[in-house]
């Protein structure tokens, strides 16, 4: 299998997550800028966004939850999935969603755009999550991470990456101390947010 990623996604940060959680065997990863449009990556997906991976039968998925729950199917131990688990992942995941969205819009309106409507509200969501996963982290410790965990980890180092320092950013100690703690695990740390290398 391939799967194409980068440095930075947040969303192929799960997928990697999961993949070393679950020991998944004989991944090739191809790292990959998603807006270099490279042709085996636009094969891929059409949307030529990353994640996506290549089965050894040359069926493509894409979309990092569509390739976490083939994942689960596929390779069940430990399981990602429960109910609680999707509710909180589904926040998290909304609010990585939120985050990615302010990179993009600053790519298409150079400046500005953090503080027009559309970006404050995608900040509202960002802290409404934030607050909303620090009162519940208590849900979030667990012996084996779930998507939740994951989520919610994936989140927080992202929004430090991206954001950190920023006055906006609430006060999420819980979440801080739940991602220190999971820098233990070689699947997160081995995978922390950084800028993409130059490439020719
Ligand atoms: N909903 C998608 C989002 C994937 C996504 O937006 N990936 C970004 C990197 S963080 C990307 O490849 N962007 C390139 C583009 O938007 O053209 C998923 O869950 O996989």
């Amino acid at each position: 299998m391939r799967l194409f990623y980068s440095t930075s996604s947040p969303f192929a940060r799960m997928v990697r997550i999961a993949l070393i959680e679950k020991a998944v065997p004989s991944v090739e990863p191809v790292l990959v800028n998603p807006w270099q449009d490279a042709p085996d990556l636009i094969r891929a997906n059409p949307s030529c966004r990353v994640p996506a991976l290549v089965l050894d039968d040359g069926t493509a998925l894409s979309e990092s939850q569509m390739i976490i729950a083939w994942m689960d199917r596929e390779y069940p131990q430990p399981p990602l999935y429960n109910t609680a688990a999707l509710a909180l992942a589904g926040i998290a995941v909304g609010a990585i969603e939120a985050a990615a969205a302010i990179i993009i819009g600053r790519r298409a309106t150079d400046a500005g755009f953090d503080t027009s409507a559309v970006g404050l509200r995608r900040r509202r969501s960002i802290v409404t999550a934030l607050d909303t996963l620090e009162a519940q982290a208590a849900a979030l410790e667990r012996p084996d991470p779930d998507l939740a965990v994951i989520a919610t980890v994936t989140l927080v180092d992202y929004l430090h990456f991206r954001f950190g320092g920023a006055e906006w950013m609430p006060q999420i100690a819980r979440l801080d101390a739940l991602s220190q703690r999971l820098r233990a695990r070689p699947s997160f740390a081995e995978t922390m947010p950084t800028e993409m290398p130059a490439q020719p």
